[in-house]
């Protein structure tokens, strides 16, 4: 038997996808909780064709909303040719019924907790409609994702790791809490220690000496030649500051550099900020969202305290952390001016890199439900729903002055201006891969 697992893309984002040239660990989650016997190809659409002739038994398919239309054409055209097609991931999950109309079955939730059952039923000719485990996985009892079959070079050097699921807080515009859980779910320590034994060599990256003489250029040097780069893809991994404070601990093993997200208030914990800094932190990405604390509350954010964003920035930068800055933009109390004390904001405080996004109203979120009672969406082409676009009308602005306005931002934040004047000035904070990450960004903008 043999199964195809596929990630879509839209044909217009695929030259964009060389910016987030990440990999994914859904598919590979799913293809780990795959009877061995069985045959699992993973096919991502970002970099290579689809071939809808392959020989399959079974297709499955993943999709974010934005790239939902995009999965259901490929579900249609496999399904036109005999293939049976499941779809699982957040969108499929918050609106099966849709998705049922373009394939056999769907999976709600965690795949871990029916796939095996799934194919189990499939051999037996007796497929389900949709699939769905009562409660949450056990995250100590996760296999490890079978990272072997994405294709390496079609991704950067960067490991991809997943040590927590779930979030306590419930912000109207993200599914995260609804789909996985008020509850923060901790890997153990153990499990982590032994899937990063995986990836990479524990001890130092590289002898003190070529170190040092490499380091002469850039201290990330070593670490970039070695790849020992890691992305924690974790909603946030500061939740349970005690599991974190274990988690910095066992990465400093490892000697490396990471990323994750965080809360801004991760800056006021000294001490869990000093051992991100002392295991190798490159950056925490952090959703600001906003300054204005009504709009915060509005989301169910007002945990952020825009009045000590300076402060927080500061306070990260001084352990040699950067900061990968996200805002949203199209909120209920932004006036025109919000897109200016955004730039403003982000060129006074030299965030090392940000992104403002239009508010997208996910499908199964509060804030879709909101704005629906309120009759302001006026698309539902799920395309759209990708945080670039307007899909529902603002209050005090035209959705037009919206877009214009966050691609504003984007551009002067990328400017050649701005990163000399965030980047290029010391101290310096991990310049070269800042530099990096900019100048592609600031590639991009300049085609808008
Ligand atoms: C890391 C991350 C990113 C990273 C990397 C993504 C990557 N390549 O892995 C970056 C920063 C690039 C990113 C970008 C975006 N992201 Co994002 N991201 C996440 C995050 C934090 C983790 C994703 C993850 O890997 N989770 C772990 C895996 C195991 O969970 P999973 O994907 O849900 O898969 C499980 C189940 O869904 C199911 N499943 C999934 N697929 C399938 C398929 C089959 C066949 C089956 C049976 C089961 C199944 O089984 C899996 C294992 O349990 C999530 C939030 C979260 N905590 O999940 C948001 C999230 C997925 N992102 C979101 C969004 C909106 C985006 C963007 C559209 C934002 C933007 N405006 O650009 C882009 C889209 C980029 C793209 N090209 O797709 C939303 C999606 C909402 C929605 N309804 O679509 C989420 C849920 C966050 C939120 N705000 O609600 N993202
Ligand atoms: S935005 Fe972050 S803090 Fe808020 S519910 Fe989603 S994952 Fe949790």
């Amino acid at each position: 038997m043999k199964i195809l697992l596929i990630s879509p893309e839209r044909e217009r984002k695929k030259e964009e996808a060389f910016l987030f040239r990440l990999g994914f660990l859904n598919l590979p989650y799913v293809a780990a909780v795959t009877p061995r016997e069985v045959e699992v190809k993973i096919a991502d659409e970002a970099f290579e064709k689809i071939h809808f002739e392959e020989k399959a038994d079974l297709v499955g398919i993943t999709a974010q909303t934005p790239v939902a239309p995009r999965a259901y054409q490929i579900a249609d055209e496999f399904r036109k040719r005999g293939i049976p097609v499941v779809m699982g991931g957040v969108h499929a999950s918050a609106l099966p019924e849709e998705a049922l109309r373009h394939v056999d079955a769907v999976v709600i939730g965690e795949a871990e907790k029916v796939w095996p059952a799934l194919i189990e039923d499939f051999r037996k000719g007796q497929l389900k409609r949709v699939y769905q485990g009562d409660g949450f996985v056990n995250p100590s009892d996760l296999p490890f994702p079978r990272r072997e079959l994405l294709n390496g070079r079609f991704y950067l050097p960067l490991k991809l790791l997943e040590t927590t699921r779930g979030c306590p807080y419930h912000c109207d515009f993200c599914g995260v809490s609804k789909f996985f859980g008020f509850r923060y779910r901790n890997r153990s320590l153990r499990e982590i220690d032994r899937e990063l034994a995986t990836l990479f060599q524990k001890g130092p990256v590289m002898h003190p000496l070529p170190k040092k003489v490499l380091s002469l250029f850039s201290g990330d040097l070593p670490y970039f030649l070695k790849r020992r780069l890691l992305y924690i893809i974790d909603s946030n991994i500061a939740g349970d500051k005690r599991f974190a404070r274990d988690l910095v601990s066992l990465l400093k093993e490892y000697d490396l550099l990471w990323y994750g997200h965080a809360p801004v208030s991760i800056a006021f914990d000294q001490k869990l900020l000093e051992g991100f800094s002392k295991s190798g932190c490159i950056a925490v990405n952090i959703g600001f969202e906003s300054f204005s604390t009504k709009n915060l509350k509005t989301m169910g954010k007002g945990f952020n305290q825009p009045p000590h964003y300076a402060e927080a920035v500061k306070r990260i930068h001084d352990q040699g952390i950067g900061i990968m800055g996200t805002f949203i933009v199209g909120l209920d109390d932004d006036d025109p001016g919000v897109f200016q004390r955004i730039i403003d904001f982000c060129t006074e405080s030299r965030l090392d890199w940000a992104l403002a996004f239009i508010m997208a109203p996910y499908p199964g979120t509060e804030s879709f439900e909101r704005l629906e009672r309120e009759g302001r969406i006026f698309c539902r082409d799920w395309e759209r729903y990708d945080s670039l676009n307007a899909v529902y009308q603002p209050l005090l602005m035209s959705a037009e002055d919206l877009e214009k306005g966050m691609r504003r931002i984007w551009k002067e934040v990328f400017s050649l201006r701005s990163i000399r004047k965030r980047i290029l000035k010391r101290p310096w904070i991990h310049p070269l891969f800042y530099l990096a990450m900019n100048l592609q960004f600031h590639h991009l903008t300049k085609k808008w």
